[in-house]
């Protein structure tokens, strides 16, 4: 099984999760800080103080990255750590982390591509209402060109936001996530002022010039009914609103999607979308960024909304394993959405890995997913899909949000106590892949 010549495979990770130095060089704090020191918010009260240390220790990691093959590397910018208040002076020993790290990953012949906002919300903005203020948007298109300034002439890839789903829903609505709330009127608004975030800062991305490509990336489920019963298709349909149109709607289609705004009638009438913002959100983009995780089942729950079957075989974070959920996203993207060039900017296995005697860490079930994922992303290829990359998370171990460091997702893993990173069985494995440019 082969790739495309030129198809571009990856690792990914994100700034909160693998830098540390959360105090150093003048980066201010972000809703992460908060939300990781607040007793009983993420298991054994993990931070991302140090986390692994990237901060410090980019160029070795860098050298890994060139070990592993990849063609690329996704990682994300720091808001606060560039712009430490989120609005207001930047601060220049953060721009020139990030143009280092750029400057040594074209030294050793990896593309970057830069995630602009990966979750990580200067807490100053924040306590001015973060996403449930209009004015966020504004700031962050600001960072935007901040960053781009400093960057734009060698970045080829941007991403504006990872996951606003997660960013709105699992931060605003379940609570599990930094703010920590559970509003569901505050996490219909923060929806619509990320993407306009979004919106902002591709307009602020060209106006500035841009060079590279200019992109987004939302997770996506794959959603079935668990029958044909009208009540069961109703709960599918509500998972699909609530967990995928609520975003591709915008993004492709300048509109939310028409059943919207009866779903969440009940927490808001959609009186913060103001004139102009769906054109703004639905601006012009030249790649659309995916990460797959998760394939659901849903029922109706008897009372007019929906529960999920849980998976018949879970996996440490209680999700199951579905690779053809992939190839069904990708069709559905390329189908219904968009005829951009879509990339696969996420996908990954959590595991509680660990070295056997032999110092051997045999993630094969980590090799399985991948393989699983590959085929789909390569199967879709062939039914014609535009798919120019595929992004594996994670490159290395690191601080899985509200998991902390209890669960792990790398190809590297990560000793924390000494910050020793050590190839898992599945880096070997995607270094082949990555060679041979497919599976043999
Ligand atoms: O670790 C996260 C990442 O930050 C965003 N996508 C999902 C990953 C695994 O949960």
């Amino acid at each position: 099984m082969r790739f495309p010549d030129g198809f571009i495979w990856g690792a990914a990770t994100a700034a909160y999760q693998i830098e540390g130095a959360a105090a150093e060089d003048g980066r201010g704090p972000s809703i992460w800080d908060t939300f990781s020191h607040t007793p009983g918010a993420v298991l054994r009260g993990d931070t991302g103080d140090v986390a692994c240390d990237h901060y410090h220790r980019w160029p070795a990691d860098l050298d890994l990255l060139t070990e592993l093959g990849v063609g690329a590397y996704r990682f994300s910018v720091a808001w606060p750590r560039v712009v430490p208040g989120g609005a207001g002076p930047v601060n220049p020993a953060g721009l020139d982390f990030y143009d280092r790290l750029t400057d040594g990953l074209l030294e050793r012949g990896i593309t970057p591509m830069v995630t602009l906002y990966h979750w990580d919300l200067p807490q100053a903005l924040q306590d001015r209402g973060g996403w449930a203020n209009r004015d966020t948007a504004a700031h962050f298109a600001d960072f935007a060109a901040v960053v781009h300034d400093r960057l734009g002439d060698r970045v080829p890839y941007w991403l504006t936001l990872n996951e606003p789903y997660c960013s709105a829903v699992v931060g605003h609505l379940e609570g599990r996530h930094a703010p920590g709330l559970r509003d569901e009127r505050t996490t219909v608004t923060a929806v619509h002022h990320l993407l306009l975030a979004h919106g902002l800062a591709v307009a602020a991305l060209r106006a500035g010039g841009v060079t590279g490509a200019v992109g987004i990336t939302c997770n996506l489920t794959s959603v079935h009914p668990a029958s044909d019963d009208p009540a069961d298709l109703d709960a599918a349909r509500q998972v699909d609103l609530h967990e995928n149109r609520m975003y591709l709607d915008p993004l492709f289609r300048g509109a939310y999607p028409a059943d919207a705004e009866a779903h969440y009638a009940h927490v808001t009438d959609f009186g913060f979308v103001r004139d102009g913002d769906l054109e703004r959100i639905a601006a012009p983009l030249d790649f659309f960024g995916i990460n797959y995780y998760e394939r659901h089942h849903v029922r109706a729950d008897g009372g007019g909304g929906w529960q999920r079957i849980p998976p018949a075989h879970p996996t440490v974070t209680g999700i199951g394993v579905h690779p053809e959920g992939l190839g069904e996203i990708l069709d559905r993207v390329a189908k219904e959405y968009t005829p951009l060039p879509l990339v696969v900017t996420e996908t990954g296995l959590a595991l509680h890995d660990y070295p056997g005697p032999d110092g051997e860490i045999a993630d094969d079930e980590r090799i399985a997913f991948f393989d699983g994922h590959i085929r789909a992303a390569h199967a879709a290829l062939e039914r014609g899909v535009p798919l120019f990359g595929f992004f594996p998370w994670s490159f290395m171990d690191n601080f899985e949000w509200a998991s902390g460091y209890g669960v792990r997702y790398g190809v590297y893993y990560v000793d924390y106590p000494t910050q020793r990173r050590i190839p898992k069985r599945s880096a070997r494995w995607y270094a082949g892949v990555i060679k041979a440019n497919g599976i043999d």
